[in-house]
């Protein structure tokens, strides 16, 4: 019999480094007292970021939701925007609040990332961009979504919130689209405490995004547009140039964690993994999804995420319910019957993974998924044969 875990284990926990070593660079914030606006450290960070991801057009905000939103709107982006429904709810209300009608298309079966044919047949006369999402940090289907874009003359933007790190044929997923945006939010695998970052092709654009995230100040005594407050602090920022220095361990620990779960958990009856991703990508690991399928499997998704609070581990339903599912979207009509997002969102759970989480508990967490199926399937030959 295996044992319930002792302490909760969560689907991620943010890697800390030292606290000595933060307090160490809290130092220089004090002794500044230079806390926001624009600081020293958030002007390095700036500047390590833009060497890391090869670009210049880089601009930092307190969080990715309102990076994304400020990224629409800098953009001028209106009408319809084709986008996916299977993403954290971010995604769209981003849309929303510039007033942008989504039109929610279907997602391919393997990586979950949006469906470029189903893309295409959306496109309307009032469609201005595809907003789609390197879910999990899978790639979307760049160069296929880069061709329609630039077919029917659309913008394309990323919602790159889980793709810290990854990278397609060498070059990272910054240089792909008009414009992503990047979370560094304490649950993924980089993180600023909080934070996020929009990186862009056009550099004309890095004024107006700075104008929008402070308030849309020019000078003390000039206002070129409405603006809002997003700025990242100093203290994000030092936790985010810190974190740089880990993100190779940090991956490489994932990776093995990933290795673990795909050798334990691939033959498993009504257990299946996303395929391994083609060569030309280096991935990020920042999410371990499986999909359950209840009659192979013996048991649904929902009563083996049930079941796996009992052994005190609290996988997540990423992402479930579809977003077009949620009350406030409910209304939004939605013509495609979206059957491949509906089939996965039934049956995804992802699992914990994270640096601190060791390769004995993984193997634990394994052993507790695959007993659940084997007890579940004795249970049921009996049932069945008590029926004969
Ligand atoms: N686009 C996409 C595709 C996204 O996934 C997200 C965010 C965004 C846009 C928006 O970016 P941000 O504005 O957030 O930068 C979490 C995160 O809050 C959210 O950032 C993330 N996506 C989403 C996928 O996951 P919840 O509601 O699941 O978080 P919560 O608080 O339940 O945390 C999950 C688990 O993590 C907890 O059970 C325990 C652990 N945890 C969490 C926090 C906050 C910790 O151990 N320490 C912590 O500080 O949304």
């Amino acid at each position: 019999m295996i044992k319930a875990f002792d302490k909760p284990i969560y689907v991620t926990r943010p890697y800390l480094p030292k606290l000595e070593l933060f307090c160490d660079g809290l130092k220089d914030i004090w002794d500044s007292h230079w806390l926001t606006n624009n600081g020293p450290i958030l002007k390095r960070y700036a500047r390590e970021l833009a060497n890391y991801f090869e670009t210049d057009n880089v601009c930092l905000f307190n969080n990715g939701t309102l990076a994304l939103q400020i990224g629409l709107q800098g953009m001028g982006i209106s009408g319809e925007v084709i986008t996916t429904p299977f993403t954290f709810v971010a995604t769209t209300h981003a849309l929303f609040w510039n007033k942008i009608r989504p039109v929610f298309v279907d997602i391919e079966p393997d990586y979950y990332t949006l469906d470029p044919e189903k893309v295409e047949a959306a496109i309307t006369p009032w469609t201005t961009a595809i907003l789609a999402v390197h879910v999990f940090g899978h790639p979307c289907n760049v160069n296929v979504l880069a061709d329609i874009a630039r077919r029917h003359n659309l913008k394309l933007i990323y919602d790159a919130a889980h793709a810290f790190g990854v990278r397609v044929g060498n070059r990272s997923l910054a240089h792909f689209g008009d414009m992503s945006m990047f979370s560094f939010h304490a649950t993924k695998l980089y993180h600023s405490l909080e934070g996020g970052m929009l990186t862009f092709q056009d550099s004309g654009l890095k004024s107006i995004f700075d104008y929008l995230k402070n308030f849309g100040f020019e000078s003390e005594v000039e206002v070129v547009m409405p603006g809002t407050n997003a700025k990242m602090n100093e203290m994000q920022a030092l936790m985010g140039s810190m974190m740089l220095g880990y993100l190779d361990k940090l991956i490489e620990k994932r990776r093995k964690i990933t290795e673990i779960y795909r050798q334990r958990l691939n033959d498993i009856s009504g257990i299946r993994l996303p395929p391994s991703l083609p060569a030309d990508i280096t991935y990020n690991y920042a999410y371990m999804p499986i999909e359950v399928h209840e009659k192979e499997f013996g048991m649904s998704r929902d009563e083996l995420y049930e079941e796996l609070k009992k052994y005190n581990i609290f996988a997540r339903r990423y992402f479930y319910p579809l977003i077009c599912d949620y009350a406030c979207y409910r209304s939004v009509s939605v013509k495609d019957p979206l059957t491949v997002a509906r089939l996965v969102a039934s049956r995804v759970l992802t699992l914990p993974i994270y640096y601190d989480l060791s390769f004995d508990d993984v193997q634990r967490i394994c052993d507790i998924i695959i007993i659940l199926q084997s007890k579940e399937s004795n249970r049921q030959s009996t049932r069945v044969a008590t029926n004969i």
